[in-house]
């Protein structure tokens, strides 16, 4: 048995505390950050064991260079109008965000969060999906919603909280939930999505339906249990759903090395579970369509799940309750070596002679025209603080298909009181 005293030459135990490479004050510099070209990397038939490319988890897929030209085998060889489809849901969500963020800012709204440099992930996998494939999403993932052609005028109303605001008043601005777009309601509870969507995959799977689920975090989501518990049952069951982590270097004011970024890649946690993991890079929209795509091949064929990393930088605040500047340096969204998605895919549409600058200028005037107009639309339903949109006595309705004799006991018991109030 070791005594003290043998102990005597070892030096004491400490812990590693992880430090963001830049500050505020700092210049960004991002030149050690690995980025293979576009299209080497090599694109595994689906039916692959997950063991056989273990690889990818550590690279980073790529099809558009920086020229423009989408190259290699993970490439999706879509037409020229999905790419343009593509790059008008991402200007879209763009234009979307900066109106709303600014609806925030004039007192309409309590809160709003932007997706600004991320439009790809959640675009690029909305398309390359099925529009009835379940999506269990964070709060960053919006462009779904727009891609799936979700009126912008509901989802104003949501964050207005106003009469016409499907939810009622009853989620947080920004919390949408739609089951006719495969929309799942959005929860501030990090990670709870993730165990939600393994479990729907599975009744999918053992209803011998075919549609399969796709959900998303962030890469600090990844330290929650839920995390975990999710990855473990759809390894165990095989369970057809596709993971993403967004990694966007971000979680609020901690960097991503608090999530274990600073040992190994966000996709590498796949290996661990037995899971085909692919690291992509995030800024890519046609990299993302294709890695969806061919982890939407492998779930409906029931060869499992399949983890994503989105590598990719959350160029803007966390949230409109948020303020970069104290905390990281303003230098970095300039320095993100992957670029903006929405100027690489509009790019490269110029680059096949598919697009041009003029064309890319009338359509960002005539997005604006239309969420302007459809801000004006929702605004006529009301906007938050301006009275009551919802009658009080609705918060005790829709938890329940029939409201129990307690809630409506204290539901009456609140009217009275209103009534003696005079209100
Ligand atoms: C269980 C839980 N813990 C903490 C929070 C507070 N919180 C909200 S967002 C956030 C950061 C999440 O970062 P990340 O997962 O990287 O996603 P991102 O915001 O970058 O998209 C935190 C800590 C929460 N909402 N839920
Ligand atoms: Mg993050």
């Amino acid at each position: 048995m070791s005594s003290e005293r043998d102990r005597a030459n070892l030096p004491p135990l400490a812990l590693h505390v992880p430090e963001p490479r830049f500050r505020p004050g700092d210049e960004a510099d991002f030149s050690d950050i690995v980025v293979p070209p576009a299209g080497v990397t090599r694109r595994p038939d689906t039916a692959d064991a997950a063991s056989s490319f273990h690889e990818l988890a550590y690279g980073l897929v790529r099809v558009l260079d920086d020229e423009g030209n989408a190259v290699g085998p993970w490439d999706p060889r879509l037409d020229a109008d999905a790419k343009r489809r593509m790059l008008r849901s991402m200007a879209l969500t763009r234009a979307f965000d900066e109106r709303m963020f600014r609806a925030q800012r004039q007192g309409k709204t309590s809160f709003y969060m932007k997706s600004t440099g991320e439009e790809a992930v959640s675009i690029g996998a909305a398309m390359a999906l099925a529009g009835d494939d379940m999506c269990f999403p964070s709060y960053r993932q919006q462009g779904i919603l727009i891609t799936r052609g979700y009126p912008i005028v509901q989802m104003m109303n949501q964050i207005y909280s106003n009469r016409a605001d499907p939810l009622e008043g009853r989620q947080l601005p920004i919390m949408y939930s739609s089951k006719e777009f495969g929309f799942f309601s959005i929860s501030g509870n990090l990670a709870t999505q993730y165990p939600q969507a393994v479990g729907w995959a599975m009744a999918s799977a053992a209803k011998g339906d075919t549609r399969i689920s796709a959900t998303w975090c962030g890469e600090g989501s990844t330290a929650e249990g839920d995390f975990h518990s999710a990855l473990t049952f759809a390894t165990v069951y095989k369970a057809p759903v596709i993971f993403n982590v967004v990694n966007n270097q971000w979680a609020i004011s901690s960097f991503s090395g608090f999530a274990g970024a600073e040992a190994t890649t966000f996709a590498a946690r796949a290996i661990g579970y037995g899971i085909a993991g692919l690291r992509v890079d995030g800024n890519d929209a046609l990299a993302v369509y294709a890695a969806t795509e061919w982890a939407a091949e492998r779930a409906r064929t029931n060869q499992g799940p399949t983890l994503i990393e989105h590598f990719t930088y959350r160029a803007e605040g966390h949230s409109t309750s948020d303020d970069p500047t104290a905390y990281r340096s303003a230098g970095e969204p300039n320095a993100w070596p992957l670029g903006d998605p929405i100027r690489r895919l509009k790019e490269h549409l110029i680059a096949i002679g598919e697009w041009d600058e003029a064309r890319h200028a009338a359509q960002d005037l005539e997005l604006a025209e239309l969420v302007k107009a459809s801000q004006k639309e929702a605004e006529k339903n009301g906007i938050l603080g301006h009275g009551m949109h919802q009658p009080f006595e609705s918060m005790f309705e829709g938890v329940f298909e029939t409201i129990p004799w307690h809630l409506k006991e204290q539901q009456q018991q609140m009217l009275d009181e209103q009534k003696a109030a005079g209100l």
